[in-house]
C-alpha cells in the first residue's frame, strides 16, 4: 500500500467514524423531521405486520415475524438523533425538548422492549412473541401519549 493510499484510507475511516449515526447532522429541520418520520413509518409497517399475526389476522410464519422484528429492533436506535435542537415540528410535541430526560427514558424503554420482541421472534415462540409484542406496543403508546401530537 502506497503512502497516499494509507492517508486516504485513514481519512475515510475518520470521516466514517465522525459522521456516524450518533452525530448525524441535518441541513435543515425539515430534513430531520422527514428522517425521523420515515424511520417511524418503516418501523410501524413491520410492527403492524407482527401485530396482524399476534391478533390472529395473519398466519404465523416464523421467518416473516423474525425478519420484521429484526427490522424494528435495528431501526429503533435511529430516530432519536433526528430530534436535535432546532428540529421542532411535525408531530413532535414541545415536551421532547423541554423534558428531554423523560423522552430519552421513553425511547430507551422502547428500544429494550423491541429487543425483547426480537429475541422472542428469533426463537420462534409465539406465546412470548405475543407477550413481548404487547409490552413493546405499550412503550409506543406511552411515548405517543406523552410526546406526539394527535
Ligand atoms: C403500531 C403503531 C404504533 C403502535 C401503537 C401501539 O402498530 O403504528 O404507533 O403500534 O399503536 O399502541
Amino acid at each position: 500500500m502506497k503512502l497516499h493510499h494509507i492517508v486516504l484510507a485513514t481519512t475515510a475511516t475518520v470521516v466514517a467514524l465522525t459522521a456516524g449515526p450518533a452525530s448525524a447532522q441535518f441541513q435543515k429541520p425539515e430534513d430531520a423531521i422527514k428522517y425521523r418520520q420515515s424511520v417511524f413509518t418503516v418501523m410501524a409497517n413491520s410492527f403492524g405486520k407482527i401485530g396482524a399475526v399476534v391478533k390472529g389476522e395473519a398466519p404465523y410464519n416464523k421467518d416473516e415475524v423474525a425478519k420484521n422484528a429484526a427490522i424494528v429492533a435495528t431501526l429503533s436506535s435511529l430516530p432519536w438523533q433526528a430530534f436535535g435542537a432546532g428540529t421542532e415540528g411535525g408531530k413532535a410535541q414541545p415536551g421532547i425538548w423541554t423534558d428531554g430526560a423523560k423522552f430519552k427514558s421513553n425511547s430507551e424503554k422502547m428500544q429494550l422492549a423491541v429487543a425483547d420482541l426480537n429475541k422472542a421472534a428469533q426463537s420462534g415462540d409465539l406465546e412470548s412473541i405475543k407477550k413481548t409484542f404487547g409490552a413493546a406496543g405499550q412503550t409506543c403508546k406511552t411515548c405517543h401519549d406523552d410526546f406526539k401530537k394527535k
